[in-house]
């Protein structure tokens, strides 16, 4: 399996070698690989080739290291296509885990400047700010912090904000929403975030910003979300016209 006489590095070599028996599934989340010192005596080569192999993969999100105990198999990320507008909940849904929510707040606020421009209302006006961990099969993913006209969705209930927020505005409120601005951008995990999400402080995190419109052109929701940079990838589809 590893070539020695190839101009292919050989921690290259073995990068390939474990991301494929991951990627078919040899390998599952949870399992643990084999010790550097196994690598090496099995290949013939040396520990520092391996460990290089090995941390490459593990800043890939691949592998994770725990102390004393070796190295295993990361779950897997989770992708998300940025393609159709889609909810949280109809995420995790199409990819077979099951969505639930951590309220961490829900409150009432005057709109500030910032707001204000970004949801097409006057400062002062009433808003809802709700502050939730979207999780997937219980674990944590994202932070989310959601601003909504309080003159636009009527009748939010915490209860609500438990659930899916986007199924109560179309199928309770009976809005159509239509489109949807986003800007994403790296970030690390301050200390709060890392205590949410459940991950070290600095960790690498997805800082995303998205406006979304109803067809009538009114901005629903300004939300900034968090996502786990180790559990969460974006996919976009590029067509050349
Ligand atoms: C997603 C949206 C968020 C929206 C939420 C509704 C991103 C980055 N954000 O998390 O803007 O408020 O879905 O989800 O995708 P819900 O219907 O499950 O409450």
């Amino acid at each position: 399996m590893i070539n020695k006489h190839s101009p292919v590095p050989i921690y290259y070599q073995i990068e390939q070698s474990i991301k494929n028996l991951i990627d078919k599934g040899d390998l599952k989340p949870g399992d643990m690989i084999p010790s550097e010192r196994e690598y090496a005596e099995n290949y013939q080569i040396s520990r520092m080739t391996v460990r290089q192999a090995i941390n490459n993969l593990v800043n890939d999100g691949y592998l994770i290291r725990q102390k004393g105990k070796g190295t295993f198999v990361a779950s897997q990320k989770i992708e998300q296509k940025l393609l159709g507008l889609t909810s949280f909940t109809e995420d995790m849904k199409a990819r077979g885990h099951v969505p639930s929510t951590l309220l961490l707040d829900f409150k009432k606020i005057d709109a500030t400047n910032e707001l204000a421009v970004n949801l097409n209302v006057q400062m002062g006006d009433a808003l809802y700010e709700i502050k939730r961990i979207r999780l997937a099969d219980g674990f944590p993913m994202a932070l989310e912090t959601n601003y909504m006209p309080v003159q636009l969705v009527h009748h939010l209930t915490e209860e609500v904000a438990k659930g899916s927020i986007y199924q109560f505005v179309e199928q309770r409120l009976g809005l159509e929403i239509d489109y949807a601005t986003q800007e994403l951008e790296s970030s690390v995990a301050r200390e709060t975030e890392s205590e949410l999400l459940n991950i070290a402080k600095g960790a690498p995190v997805l800082h995303i910003k998205r406006r979304t419109f109803l067809k009538n052109g009114c901005p629903l929701e300004f939300v900034h979300s968090i996502y786990r940079g180790d559990r969460y990838k974006f996919v976009i589809d590029m067509h050349r016209s």
